[in-house]
């Protein structure tokens, strides 16, 4: 006998979690919002200050056709933005920066940007603080495409690493492609100080977070907490990817 097959709208097929370590947010579970100066723009938060104690944030950027600022935005912050669909047009500096699907710009602190799409995109953009250090010269703009990115391996999560920024001490932040065929998997539990914004681009996997197993998909976005213990495992019938935001090359204080 068969039953009726579960509905995504049934409370017990939620699969969003918060946890004291990180939180989980699915596709399902995500709100329509605004945000100021983003006109015809889904702007979602997936990670903020309100979020445990994140000193980041990220969101999902849903771009109408013609889409985009009213005046120019990101004052205060280093920004980032990552196209996943679509193409985004950003003005920045007195240049214009045209951004396909796996495009990104860095935007150092004091560098404001407008942006606009003529069709449909969908971008991720993340934003913090930059922590200044005496003596540690300021980060640059960087622009590029993952495809133009070294991808490295990295035996302790049995995958590759692609650092869309340059991982020197300029940069507080990094911003990593991981990819990991079929069945690959970390070959250690991490546990570290820095905290992590993780979206998944492709495939799915099973992320130990903390101390429970939980299913991951293309579309989901994971917020982990500093300390957070982390371990994945690609499942399924593809090749796995996210894009991973993680503080990096600061102390802490
Ligand atoms: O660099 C990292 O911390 C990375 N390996 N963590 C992760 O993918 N969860
Ligand atoms: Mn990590």
């Amino acid at each position: 006998m068969t039953g009726p097959a579960i509905r995504a709208d049934y409370v017990s097929a939620n699969r969003g979690r918060v946890r004291d370590s990180y939180i989980l947010i699915c596709p399902e579970n995500l709100v329509e919002n605004s945000l100021p100066h983003l006109r015809g723009v889904n702007a979602q938060p997936l990670a903020t200050p309100r979020a445990l104690p994140a000193r980041f944030g990220e969101y999902l950027l849903d771009f109408e056709p013609g889409a985009g600022t009213t005046r120019p935005i990101g004052a205060g912050f280093e920004n980032f933005l990552y196209v996943l669909e679509g193409e985004l047009r950003v003005r920045a500096a007195d240049d214009g920066y045209p951004i396909k699907a796996g495009g990104y710009l860095f935007l150092p602190q004091g560098v404001e940007f407008e942006v606009d799409a003529a069709g449909t995109a969908r971008a991720l953009w993340v934003k913090r603080r930059y922590e200044a250090v005496d003596g540690v010269a300021a980060p640059e703009i960087v622009a590029g495409h993952v495809d133009e990115v070294e991808h490295i391996p990295d035996e302790t999560i049995g995958g590759t690493y692609a650092p869309l920024l340059p991982l020197d001490e300029r940069y507080d932040m990094a911003m990593n492609v991981m990819r990991f065929d079929l069945g690959a998997r970390f070959t250690m539990v991490e546990v570290h100080h820095q905290e992590h914004g993780l979206y998944m681009l492709e495939g799915q996997g099973v992320y130990y977070l903390g101390e429970d197993h939980v299913e991951v998909a293309a579309g989901d976005f994971v917020y982990m907490a500093p300390y957070c213990p982390q371990y994945f495992y690609a499942t399924g019938s593809a090749n796995a990817a996210y894009l991973l935001y993680k503080d990096i090359n600061r102390d802490g204080f």
